[in-house]
């Protein structure tokens, strides 16, 4: 029988709540499939940090390597400020690991009500170029607490780094219905690693004459999300821009709690990562309220990529089935709780 070694790093605040009801339904699932899913959980986390100085211990990374995937839940504390957690733990991994492609589907599942009166039309993925661009953290400060104090935050752009990620935007969105790519950028104002971005975007397109493409700008593309929604399908965009659009397109899609996310390492040289969308939400943390749909769709796309689409597809049924009857915690606008979501979903299975 095949097993699967997953590292799961809960992390802070609800990212506890939801991986735990995430491993539940992933157990549950496993059952009844022709493999064995072992999961072993690190505590790494913002109150490591605060005990021991460091979020990922000496030899942390050199230890996750040896799994098949990463099962993450959310990093960020009010007791730590939010660039020392980020770059404590989240991106150390993605960067460490080249999780470059960053693949965040956003669709109205049955029975969730979008803001948008045409919601219906919300069927997207953005890509999300993740190991450079705005989160290169290439930058300093000089003349601290003085009047001539400066900070620069510079945005690296690489030919390898924009082309490989062209070149996933173009496989994916040619495997899709619509074979549509957006290309978002601001290259008006931002006139050389955006403009970059858009000749290499060209450039790769040349090997895809069945993709249609556009171009569209950044702030243009949020209203196009908005008024529509149908223009668009794919969608590529740097680290920053499609962090923002991403947010947007979940809210749109009924509520961040259900939005998921895989950082992948497509030559599978490392292990990739897979985390809801949303953070450690600590106003809601221990009210056993969390939304756990994200999660539960993260497993189905971390099940997709360890070669399981069958079982991936099983799990999306079920949290279609929890959906379309409206088990819905309170982001969602209903009265339930995580654990009665988790149950639904299970029973779904
Ligand atoms: N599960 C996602 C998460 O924990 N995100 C924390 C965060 O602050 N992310 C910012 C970013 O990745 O840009």
């Amino acid at each position: 029988m095949k097993t699967y070694r997953i590292a799961a790093i809960p992390g802070d605040g609800i990212g506890k709540e939801v991986i735990a009801a995430g491993i539940e339904v992933l157990h549950s699932l496993a059952e009844k499939e022709e493999f064995e899913i072992k999961i072993e959980s690190f505590d790494w986390s913002s109150e490591r940090y605060l005990e021991t100085g460091a979020y990922i211990p000496e030899g942390g990374l050199e230890k996750l390597k040896t799994y098949d995937a990463i099962f993450f839940g959310a990093v960020g504390s009010p007791k730590v400020p939010d660039h020392i957690s980020l770059w404590g733990l989240r991106l150390p991994i993605c960067q460490g690991f080249d999780q470059y492609a960053n693949v965040r589907p956003a669709r109205v599942l049955p029975g969730v009500k979008s803001p948008l009166t045409n919601g219906k039309h919300i069927d997207w993925v953005i890509i999300r170029e993740n190991t450079e661009g705005e989160y290169s953290g290439s930058g300093g400060r000089v003349h601290r607490g003085l009047p001539e104090e400066v900070a620069t935050e510079t945005s690296v752009f690489t030919r390898v780094g924009v082309e490989r990620i062209h070149r996933f935007a173009f496989e994916l969105a040619r495997k899709r219905p619509r074979q549509h790519l957006t290309l978002v950028t601001k290259s008006n104002a931002q006139r050389h690693g955006m403009v970059l971005w858009d000749e290499i975007f060209y450039e790769v397109a040349k090997k895809y004459p069945e993709v249609q493409t556009d171009r569209v700008l950044v702030d243009a593309v949020t209203t196009r999300m908005v008024l529509k929604p149908e223009l668009l399908d794919t969608i590529v965009a740097s680290n920053l821009h499609a962090d923002i659009l991403s947010d947007l397109a979940a809210a749109l899609s009924g509520s961040l709690g259900i939005a998921p996310t895989a950082n992948l390492n497509p030559e599978r040289k490392f292990p990739s990562m897979f985390e809801p969308i949303h953070g450690s939400a600590f106003d809601i943390t221990g009210k056993g309220v969390a939304n756990p749909i994200a999660t539960f769709w993260t497993a189905a796309l971390m099940l997709e990529h360890l070669g399981e689409p069958k079982t991936a597809a099983r799990l999306m049924q079920a949290i279609e089935r929890s959906t379309e009857e409206q088990v819905f915690t309170p982001d969602l606008g209903g009265v339930h709780n995580t654990r009665a979501v988790t149950n639904a979903v299970k029973r779904a299975l």
